[in-house]
């Protein structure tokens, strides 16, 4: 990645194009193969006449009105420190279990003591589309250098728990209860003081406990931090070629709430790794979850979980670690979702400024083709410097669709790469079906539009009509809050699971939902998107089918549970054991208070 001029001159663009034409073979046997796959009754391409336009949906930023008052402290004050331009990242999860997504802000500190008293922020959703400020007493209100959070149930009571990366060490808060939280870091054996970034919860072991994977940066310490500059004359923030890389971490979860560091015998101990995203994925469908980790100017890895406690990295062999001209990119933000209905997890990853998205498609025999550079995707990101990166169906129309959340690291780059702002726009790509991506720039309202400096970002159904709204933090800003209006003109069924055997929350297990106009499956997991974490429930968009002929759970303990019938536009709790239940909802105060449009 590229703070030098030279990197202007655009290295990724110019290889999409070259390979365009090899690569348009490549895309027609796709193509012919997702004909063929049609043919076979269950997925579909009828969804694609049966689901209204995207027309009228449009994103609605509400963060100050709703009142999420919360601004980052990245502790800037001239001096240029690498991580003021990290972070951070946030949080929509149920802090409370009431079946209202609450939000959590992660913050950062003045590197001089004393100065500014900044703290995280943890908001309680009052079900009327606002939030009240639950910070102080919550013990989440404590002064660290944050940068990113995860959220599990690692103690199976039913309440999530909170993991926070920091500069000044990770923290494990214990979910008490009615917003309390407790911080456990120093009984649980966990000590990562490195420069952790994003993290996620996962069971990679199957035994039923949540085990963390933690993906740290750059060795870093205010007294190693360099000079670099942009100009030749004024400091700016270094690349991280500069300094060296970071392991990322393994923590297995012996019960108790005691873990123990298994990085090395589990061999995701790679010390030249830069690493800034983690997404979980079944990617060779055996079971066994698989770890995505975006690497910043080193190669990305695809951890293979051998189902032994271990894990090879297949991210060279599998196509993933690099951009197709070989470059090994500036990865941020990473996901995985089945964007196709192949039943294959996809890889979404965000780079650095002239670098394309990646949007490596997973061709079902250990391989994967980058299909950003010859689509909408590579050609609308290319200039962007994207964090937070997810798919989500935002129309509801039973296709995952992309957003991400962009934004430079430098306030002069403009100077010096004139294509190229400080603030950016997130950008937002609409399933079109068959592989294909619209870019919806200009079509989802203006406050889509607002450039900024936005680094996680996280999606969930914060004002419970159905549709996903959107979490941006930025950095040394304000958060937004992106409301989805007009995306529950189709139809849904969000799960929620609630695992006995396995994992409380039943991370790993995979959900198919089938409807008269098709097949979706997905796996619930945590991590994903850039420091951030998103609801752990699996939103299903069903465009206008009024039924799920069936719904089917495929447990990490093996357990299989098969549901008829079920009606949509609502959420439902399957329990690993008692089977499908109503899910419980505190009731929305009635009458609603208006909620302010525009
Ligand atoms: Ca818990
Ligand atoms: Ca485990
Ligand atoms: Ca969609
Ligand atoms: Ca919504």
């Amino acid at each position: 990645m590229t703070m030098t001029a030279s990197r202007s001159t655009n290295p990724s663009a110019r290889a999409g194009r070259a390979v365009a034409s090899r690569r348009a073979c490549a895309a027609l046997g796709v193509a012919l193969a997702a004909l063929v796959s049609w043919a076979a009754p269950a997925r579909v391409p009828a969804r694609a006449s049966a689901v209204p336009a995207a027309g009228g949906v449009a994103f609605v930023e509400v963060g100050a009105r709703a009142g999420l008052r919360f601004v980052h402290n990245s502790g800037r004050a001239g001096r240029k420190l690498l991580p003021e331009a990290m972070g951070p990242g946030c949080a929509f999860f149920d802090a409370d279990g009431d079946g209202w997504l609450d939000v959590l802000l992660i913050n950062g500190r003045d590197w001089t003591p004393g100065a500014r008293r900044s703290t995280h922020a943890l908001y309680r959703n009052d079900r009327n589309g606002r939030f009240t400020d639950v910070t102080a007493g919550s013990g989440l209100d404590v002064q660290q250098y944050g940068l990113g959070v995860t959220v599990g149930d690692y103690d199976n009571d039913g309440r999530r728990d909170v993991y926070v990366t920091s500069l000044d060490g990770d923290r494990l808060f214990h979910n008490e209860g009615g917003f309390r939280f407790k911080d456990v870091t120093p009984a649980s054996g966990i000590q990562n003081k490195d420069f952790g970034t994003s993290a996620a919860f996962l069971d990679y072991d199957k035994d039923g406990r949540l085990d963390l994977f933690v993906a740290n940066y750059v060795k870093w310490t205010p007294a190693t931090d360099l000079w670099c500059s942009l100009d030749g004359a004024r400091k700016s923030y270094c690349t991280p070629e500069s300094y060296k890389g970071s392991p990322s971490r393994l923590y297995r979860n012996l019960g108790a709430g005691r873990f123990e560091d298994v990085s090395a015998r589990a061999g995701i101990a790679d010390p030249g790794s830069k690493s800034l995203g983690v997404a979980v994925l079944d990617y060779n469908r055996d079971g066994w979850p698989d770890v995505f980790v975006a690497n910043d100017t080193q190669p990305n890895k695809l951890w293979r979980n051998t189902g032994k406690g271990t894990f090879v990295d297949e991210g060279t062999a599998a196509g993933v670690a690099f951009s197709e001209d070989g470059t090994a990119r500036g990865g941020m933000g990473v996901d995985a979702g089945d964007y196709d209905g192949s039943g294959h997890a996809h890889v979404l990853v965000g780079n650095f400024a002239n670098e394309m998205l990646g949007l490596y498609h997973n061709e079902g025999s250990g391989l994967f083709v980058d299909e950003a550079p010859r689509s909408a995707v590579g050609r609308e990101s290319q200039l962007s410097l994207t964090f937070g990166a997810f798919f989500f169906d935002y129309d509801l129309d039973g296709r995952l669709d992309i957003l991400t959340a962009n934004g430079h690291l430098e306030e002069e780059i403009e100077a010096v790469q004139p294509k190229v702002t400080y603030r950016q726009p997130p950008l937002l790509f609409r399933n079109l079906g068959g592989g294909r991506f619209e870019s919806m720039r200009g079509k989802v309202g203006a406050d889509f539009e607002t450039p900024l400096v936005a680094r996680g970002a996280a999606h969930g159904d914060f004002d419970g009509d159905g549709d996903l709204d959107v979490l941006i933090a930025t950095n040394h800003g304000p958060a937004k809050l992106l409301r989805n209006d007009g995306g529950n003109r189709n139809r849904y069924l969000r799960v929620s699971l609630r695992g006995r055997r396995s994992n409380a929350d039943g991370l790993g297990a995979v959900v198919v939902v089938t409807t008269a106009q098709g097949k979706q499956e997905a796996t619930a997991h945590s991590g994903s998107s850039y420091c951030s974490a998103s609801d752990l429930s699996l939103t299903f968009g069903l465009g206008t089918a009024g039924l799920a002929q069936s719904v089917e759970v495929h447990w990490p303990s093996g357990v299989r549970q098969r549901f008829a019938d079920v009606a949509v536009n609502r959420t439902v709790l399957i329990d690993e054991l008692a089977g499908l239940v109503a899910a419980p909802r505190a009731p929305a105060p009635a009458p609603a208070p208006a909620r302010a449009q525009r």
